[in-house]
């Protein structure tokens, strides 16, 4: 229990206690290790990986280009890996990591199926107590939250759940043997990013499937390829400037984007470069074709009109192309999918879509799923309904700062940080990505190194002042919560107010706009700023 007294074995004390082994925990534990600090992760999995440890669902797949996820911090690194396909495939970004984990010898000091129960920041110490799942206790002088931004699948809440007879699985932990399906009926809940990825592979191995759709989600065709050796070395050869120029853009990757407004361009000539994105690079630049498709409402208007006119034109039942159009928001207002033969999907004999919205599910049975019209029989169901983004794994966590305060209670209102990576109360905690910061707005390998790297040099100038904690300030706090409000609400996601993005998809979950939209250049700057400051907004104790 956090505050209980009891006697801890100087072995169990560590300078800096790491939470998670995915790309942040990592290179957290390589840089602080690198400072002389006693360094510790723990970690739930079984395995190393974090988010590309769980998501093995068959398509699973990143949508940033695969030479510029992946770690910048290393030149050997960098150019003694070789990714096989522009996107790269789960498997191959765990190859990945775990080529990085050896090379580095980090596994040593990563502690596997171990969960972080509780974590209680002593006043009269000023070091945290951590507790884990297997009953043990450590002390920490800091807490590093490397635990992810999609990271706590949504429970589902379907009723009679329990009930179906059939399989039950869902993507975000997706069997590591894999699961047989030729010749089964499966229904597949979920068209977000994984729902859309998944989709076509579960189509080409079963008998049949059925898409339980409620909103239609935007998608553009990612036009995945073999890697040209060539591309290759033009990235190999020159990647120290262009990771820089990346880290001047407003999501750290470098992704032909359009620098004049839409509206400086006729109707023509925006949907001419609508058409080149769509048919020649996709991907998510689509939506980088001018720097207002997410805020000005023409050109949303018209990139949303482009999509739902290719898929009008790509799926052949109108009827099925109806259901997949998204409408009452725009393009950006929930996050854009990326896939490979999605609408495509629903022009196979052996796939069905049901619109949940106008036919709700209204139960499981042991059979199946029962709309109001219908039941629908299945030998497996797949789950692909999304996480409790960007907080969920830190409030799972019994978290308490000072004077006992929770951060659950401290976040009721929303997730309120200083820059989106330190708790006003919560003393020498740092979270990395946190809400508050660009994180999924950015290349969020970019983004992790940008705060392990900021997080490490804070704690070196802290130990050359010796100064013992530090400590984002209230007025601090609430000045970044304020702005990052403010900047929110100019875009789409606030407009469409529906997505994992603002906190809509989890029942009670206060609807703010998560992440920093400001942009992960001007973001940058700030922090650095920040430092260069004497951390400015910062508190110290010496
Ligand atoms: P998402 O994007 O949150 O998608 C979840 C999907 O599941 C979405 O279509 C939801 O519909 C649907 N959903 C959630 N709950 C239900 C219920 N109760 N009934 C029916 N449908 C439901 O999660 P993903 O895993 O696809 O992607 C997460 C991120 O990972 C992605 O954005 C990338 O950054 C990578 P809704 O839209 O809420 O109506």
């Amino acid at each position: 229990m956090p505050g209980e007294q009891r006697e801890i074995s100087p072995t169990l004390t560590y300078d800096v206690l790491v939470v998670g082994a995915g790309f942040a925990g990592l290179y957290a534990l390589h840089r602080l290790r690198g400072l002389g600090c006693s360094v510790r992760i723990f970690e739930a999995a079984s395995d190393i990986g974090g988010t590309w440890f769980w998501n093995r669902y068959p398509g699973a797949r990143c949508d940033i280009e695969s030479m510029q996820y992946s770690y910048s911090f290393s030149e050997e690194i960098q150019q003694e890996w070789n990714w096989s396909e522009y996107y790269a495939s789960q498997p191959e970004i765990l190859r990945y990591i775990d080529f990085v984990a050896d090379k580095l010898d980090l596994r040593a000091s990563i502690q596997l199926n171990t969960r972080v129960t509780a974590a209680h920041f002593n006043e009269q110490t000023s070091q945290w107590e951590v507790s884990t799942d297997d009953g043990e206790r450590y002390v920490t002088r800091f807490l590093v939250m490397a635990t992810g931004c999609l990271s706590i699948p949504l429970e589902p809440s379907f009723p009679g759940l329990p009930e179906f007879s059939g399989e039950i699985y869902r993507t975000s932990d997706w069997p590591h043997e894999g699961i047989a399906l030729q010749g089964k009926h499966v229904g597949l809940i979920g068209t977000g990013s994984s729902g859309v990825q998944i989709a076509p592979k579960l189509a080409e191995q079963a008998r049949h499937l059925t898409v339980f759709q409620r909103t239609p989600h935007y998608s553009i065709p990612a036009h995945n390829r073999p890697l040209d050796p060539e591309y290759v070395r033009g990235w190999k050869e020159n990647y120290k400037e262009r990771r820089r120029a990346a880290r001047q853009t407003r999501n750290s990757t470098l992704n032909d984007a359009g620098d004049r407004s839409g509206l400086e361009f006729t109707w023509e000539e925006r949907e001419r470069e609508f058409a080149r994105r769509w048919e020649v690079t996709g991907g998510i630049g689509f939506i980088y074709a001018f720097p207002d498709v997410t805020v000005n409402d023409e050109v949303n208007g018209h990139a949303s009109d482009f999509v739902r006119r290719r898929i009008a034109s790509t799926v052949r039942d109108p009827a099925n192309a109806a259901i997949l159009t998204p409408q009452g928001y725009g393009i950006g207002g929930k996050r854009i999918c990326v896939d490979t033969n999605y609408y495509e999907t629903f022009n196979r004999q052996n796939v069905t879509l049901v619109d949940i919205r106008s036919d709700p599910i209204v139960q499981m049975t042991p059979r199946g799923i029962r709309t109001k019209s219908i039941e629908y029989a299945l030998d497996v169901l797949v789950l692909a309904i999304g996480f409790d983004a960007m907080t969920g794994a830190l409030t799972k966590v019994e978290i308490t700062g000072r004077g006992g305060r929770t951060l659950r209670d401290h976040w009721k209102e929303g997730p309120r940080t200083y820059l989106g990576l330190s708790i006003a109360g919560f003393p020498n905690l740092f979270v990395i990505t946190g809400p508050g910061s660009p994180s999924v707005f950015a290349n969020m390998v970019t983004s992790i190194e940008q705060h392990v790297d900021w997080i490490a040099d804070c704690i070196s100038a802290m130990r050359d002042d010796e100064r013992i904690t530090i400590e984002a300030t209230d007025e601090a706090e609430a000045a970044w919560f304020a702005h990052v409000n403010e900047v929110g609400s100019r875009t789409m996601l606030a407009k469409a107010g529906n997505s994992w993005y603002v906190g809509a998809n989890v029942p009670g979950k206060p609807r703010v706009v998560m992440p920093y939209m400001g942009g992960a250049a001007t973001y940058m700057e700030k922090i650095e700023g920040v430092a260069r400051d004497n951390y400015s907004g910062f508190r110290f104790t010496r």
